[in-house]
């Protein structure tokens, strides 16, 4: 029976700087426009981790794996998630959250939300965020960030830009995000479109008969 570790050598072979499987991760994170966080690089980020995953989970039901189970960062990492057959260095702990308490998954990111606003937008829960180009950005504001700060005190492994997906855990610290992303469109998407719709089809509603000019004709 093959191991989570041994799963991820056998998706991605060898060589992982030259396997075709890893190439559209490591193409994604050295993009310029991903690296400089422009545009709606938070939606970007999320999109494309869920469909990095997703076929992943292709090859896991081939296997005869189960897809990708979340891990929560809060917790320690399972033992059936242990990276023993390393390609550059060993993880620095198998519970992060332990060494360095901004691992712990924030009350902003939870339906039942906190008094902690997130860094950037200032939101107290799921709920609050508009787009999903938010939720990603808050996620991963860059360095210091959330999603950073797992992968940098994880260590080993997981801290190498492109590669990181050879550590089983990253698959399931990125499970744990998308069941984030998952739950904000399921619940709360349809408010992001009042929001974040086009400002000018707002504008083009009042201006061509819609409230505002009710009653001029
Ligand atoms: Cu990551």
């Amino acid at each position: 029976m093959l191991t989570e570790d041994d799963l991820g050598w056998k998706y991605f072979g060898t060589d992982l700087r030259s396997s075709a499987r890893m190439m559209p991760h490591m193409e994604f994170h050295s993009r310029h426009e991903n690296i400089n966080r422009t545009g709606n690089y938070g939606e970007r980020f999320l999109t494309f981790h869920q469909g990095f995953l997703e076929d992943y989970n292709i090859f896991r039901r081939a296997e005869g794996f189960p897809v990708v189970g979340g891990w929560d960062p809060s917790t320690r990492i399972p033992g059936s998630l242990k990276h023993d057959h390393v390609n550059g260095a060993p993880r620095l702990t198998d519970y992060p959250s332990r060494n360095n308490a901004r691992c712990i998954t924030p009350t902003w990111a939870t339906e039942a939300g906190g008094s902690v606003p997130s860094p950037i937008y200032g939101h107290y829960q799921l709920g609050d965020f508009l787009s999903l180009d938010e939720l990603g950005r808050e996620i991963d504001p860059g360095d210091g960030g959330w999603h950073m700060t797992v992968h940098t005190t994880i260590g080993g492994d997981m801290t190498v830009m492109g590669t990181s997906p050879i550590d089983p855990v990253f698959w399931a610290w990125h499970q744990w995000i998308d069941l984030i992303r998952n739950t904000w469109v399921t619940h709360y998407a349809h408010q992001a479109a009042v929001y974040t719709s086009s400002p000018a089809g707002l504008i083009n509603t009042f201006s061509t008969g819609g409230i505002a000019n009710k009653g001029i004709r």
